[in-house]
């Protein structure tokens, strides 16, 4: 479980990235000059604001009457006047750059990145002397550590400063070297073209939010000097380099500038602590924190093939999926990076996570609503890191909150709603510039429906009633109330959302013009019959809100229905139009297979087999979000052969140099490429791959739903299911041998078998006994904290 190369990072993408989900660093790994780029997790442009656009009130019953009367086009160009401001910009805070005084003239170089344990190492030679460092970022005590050794006495020689590409002032003060800078108040998305796209603040006091690094060096011999180009550090053998980051963000509604926190303090207090401990006690603690949550999953697909010291980007391009261990690798490296990037307390991931090298990123970096902040944390429930979820869980909190006056103010209804874009402000009104932006992507107001569902499934998964009843249920009741006002009646006397769009995909209208606005798009109606549907069973948990649950029953029953059009596909908006693009990125009138669970096998078989239609005409290529996506949709498709080829396209090496293609596949770094980088793909990939293994969306238990024929034998530990269980899972020649589940709460267990099964508990005895009168599910009771073996039997009809 290690990514390798023997040669130092030429690109950023080439680099390896730690983080203790607040702070991040890519390692270059150079020989003579190391190159950490750095992040913190809270720097962001701007600061809060008002979004909302009380226009769009006035323009609203006008868009809907020309969509009544089929005008799509004209209802898409009103629809601009609608929309509201860009988000701000998730920023790079710094590099610390280590200069070496030997050259950089070196043998057996080697550089990793351990998952095991979270850490990372450069290791080299330099005639005789072996340099090696290592470092990693610690969760309990935040700061990144470096350690630096050289084998022979006193042969480090080396410079340390801290820089950045935003506004610096930097220092030395008794032997640490601090950056202090103050983020832009304003950064224009890096696909929106004006003069000054990047605006500073000229007063000192005034809204922009500050920041501060802070780097210190301990010395166990040898000895430093400061002065203003960095700490110098002679004559070494053991160093440890302490940094950590902090800025003024004092929450989403609170003025960075005015009212924020001290980061000089925060940082000091940082650096003080960590100080007290060796370096081995803090790598130790950083370890056992790691690994508290890493070390809840262990996958094995197959003999890994490749070479053991081969190259990570060589293994990429030579075995890709072929090799076992490097889908073992793609999916560790998912819990990886969500850990890293996504602990209790900090920002949820952004689309490049934490990690982030441009002041005007890809896409602003931000929170993207209409698919690729949901994907992200995709796994957290299943992949058995539900800590993780948090921060997610808390954002929609925040955006819940500026998204009342958006319902109220954009729209004047109740709720909240959220659209297609987001930031550490939690912006929740449409962005575009107040009629720059297309209503094909700025124009979406559900962005807080789709969210709400993480709510619930952090439930699902983990039974924590009080936690239902105190945070998520209110806030999905309040989406549900937007909902409820926002939809209207159609002619028919169906429900319908209007205007209305597929996330990013235009269709072509009767009289041959694109559009991307109309009514009743097959994602919107899914996304609200998911939320009602939640809601309903939340409240029955609760016993409460019996006449709101009537209410949202007759409202479901009364949604416009989903339809199958003339290909056979399900159709993706309100009428059968063609679509602008066939092999379109996004397959969100699918939300329904995946993630939600309208629309399955058993319950609804006509859309089920008419969205695997929808996704043949897809195809199997994509951006890299788009592909994981695909992998978790053929997987509820129960075809896991054809989610291993999706995991095949995935593992294709993109060179940096590939921007705009959209080709998908990963960096040499293993990091999904859109391409550029976005992390949703490597979320997605991991989350695609656990359910390929176990799904749980239908009420039961599904013990390898998709075995892809290649995975002959293999097995995976501690995949959680919904109704609060864990669960183990082994496997050979391409059938189950034992499953172990845990019970966490008590609940009955219900799994579903298509060969006789023996359920034992803990002393071998039999709970019950599946045989092939049964329907397909066996239901058990499970007592809290107890484990239960299913033992496949012979005789199987599989
Ligand atoms: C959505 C996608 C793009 C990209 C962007 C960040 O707009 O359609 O492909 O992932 O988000």
């Amino acid at each position: 479980m290690r990514l390798l190369f023997q040669s130092p990072a030429k690109e950023w993408t080439e680099a390896l990235p730690i983080g203790n989900g607040r702070m991040g660093a890519m390692i270059f790994g150079g020989i003579e000059v190391e190159k950490i780029q750095l992040n913190e997790d809270t720097l962001w442009s701007g600061g809060p604001k008002n979004c909302n656009n009380p226009r769009a009130k006035e323009v609203l019953p006008e868009v809907r009457r020309l969509l009544a009367e089929g005008r799509y086009a004209d209802a898409d160009r009103m629809c601009k006047e609608m929309l509201g401001p860009y988000t701000q910009s998730y920023l790079p805070f710094g590099d610390l750059t280590l200069v070496f005084e030997h050259g950089d003239i070196a043998h057996s170089y080697k550089r990793e990145l351990d998952l095991q344990e979270g850490v990372s190492r450069v290791e080299y030679q330099i005639g005789n002397v072996l340099y090696t460092r290592e470092l990693f970022a610690s969760n309990p005590s935040q700061v990144i550590a470096v350690r630096l050794q050289s084998s022979q006495a006193g042969s480090l020689h080396f410079t340390a400063r801290l820089d950045s590409l935003l506004r610096v002032s930097m220092v030395h003060e008794n032997g640490q070297w601090i950056i202090r800078g103050k983020a832009p108040v304003q950064v224009a998305p890096s696909y929106y073209h004006v003069d000054q796209p990047i605006v500073y603040e000229d007063q000192e006091d005034g809204e922009a939010m500050s920041f501060v690094g802070r780097l210190a060096i301990v010395l166990e011999d040898g000895y430093m000097h400061a002065d203003q180009a960095g700490l110098h550090v002679r004559g070494a053998t053991s160093v440890t380099l302490y940094f950590s980051a902090a800025t003024s963000f004092n929450g989403f509604n609170r003025s960075p500038g005015r009212e924020g926190k001290d980061p000089l303090a925060i940082t000091e207090t940082y650096l003080a602590e960590a100080m007290q401990y060796s370096y081995t006690e803090l790598r130790d603690s950083h370890v056992n924190d790691y690994r508290s949550l890493f070390d809840r999953v262990n996958i094995q697909l197959g003999k890994t093939i490749s070479p053991a010291d081969m190259p990570t980007d060589q293994r990429i391009s030579e075995f890709g999926a072929q090799d076992p261990g490097l889908v073992e690798l793609l999916f560790q490296y998912g819990r990886y990076l969500m850990i890293a990037s996504s602990r209790e307390g900090t920002q949820p991931a952004n689309l490049q996570g934490i990690w982030n090298k441009e002041t005007r990123p890809p896409w602003s970096s931000n929170y993207t609503l209409n698919i690729n902040t949901e994907m992200n944390y995709w796994l957290a429930e299943t992949c058995n890191l539900p800590e993780c979820h948090q921060p997610l869980l808390d954002f929609i909190g925040n955006l819940s909150v500026n998204g009342r006056s958006t319902a109220e103010i954009n729209y004047g209804v109740r709720g909240w709603t959220a659209h297609h874009n987001s930031d550490i402000w939690a912006q929740s009104a449409p962005v575009g510039d107040f009629g720059h932006g297309d209503p094909v992507w700025a124009y979406w107001p559900m962005g807080g429906v789709w969210l709400c569902q993480h709510l619930w499934e952090h439930y699902a998964f983990g039974r924590d009633k009080a936690y239902l009843n105190e945070k998520a249920y209110p806030i999905m009741k309040e989406a549900a109330l937007f909902c409820l006002d926002w939809l209207i009646e159609d002619q028919e006397g169906y429900l319908v959302t209007a205007p209305s769009t597929s996330p990013e995909h235009k269709f072509i209208s009767s009289d041959g013009e694109k559009a991307a606005v109309s009514v009743a798009s097959t994602m919107d109606l899914s996304l609200i019959w998911d939320l009602f549907t939640n809601c309903l069973e939340a409240a029955e948990v609760l016993l409460v809100d019996e006449d709101f649950r009537s209410e949202l029953t007759m409202a479901r029953s009364k949604l416009f229905p989903l339809k199958i059009g003339q290909y056979g596909q399900l159709q993706e908006w309100y009428s059968d139009f063609e679509e602008e693009d066939m092999n379109h990125r996004h397959v969100s009138h699918l939300f329904g297979v995946y993630p939600g669970r309208q629309i399955n096998g058993e319950v609804t078989p006509d859309l089920f087999a008419a969205a695997r239609t929808s996704l043949n005409r897809r195809g199997d290529e994509g951006t890299g979000w788009s592909l994981g996506w695909k992998v978790g949709l053929w997987a509820r498709f129960q075809d896991g052969n054809r989610a291993e080829r999706l995991i095949y396209n995935m593992l294709q090496l993109v060179k940096p140099d590939k921007w705009k293609s959209q080709r998908g596949g990963v960096y040499a770094n293993l990091f999904g490429a859109h391409p550029p980088f976005q992390i949703d793909g490597n979320f997605a990939a991991t989350a695609g791959i656990s359910e390929l293994l176990l799904q749980s969306h239908k009420g039961f238990l599904h013990l390898l739903p998709a075995l892809p024929e290649t995975w002959i034998s293999g097995s995976i530990n501690g995949l959680r299911a919904r109704g609060g269980f864990t669960v183990n899972l082994r496997w050979d020649s391409g059938s189950l041998s034992e499953a172990m589940i845990d019970s966490l709460n008590g609940e009955p267990c219900t799994i579903y078998s298509r060969i006789p099964v023996l359920v034992l508990d803990e002393e071998g005895r039999q709970v019950t006994f599946y045989s092939l009168e049964h329907s397909g599910c066996i239901s058990f009771t499970t007592f809290a904290g107890s484990r239960y073996k299913i033992v496949p039997q012979s005789g199987s009809n599989d």
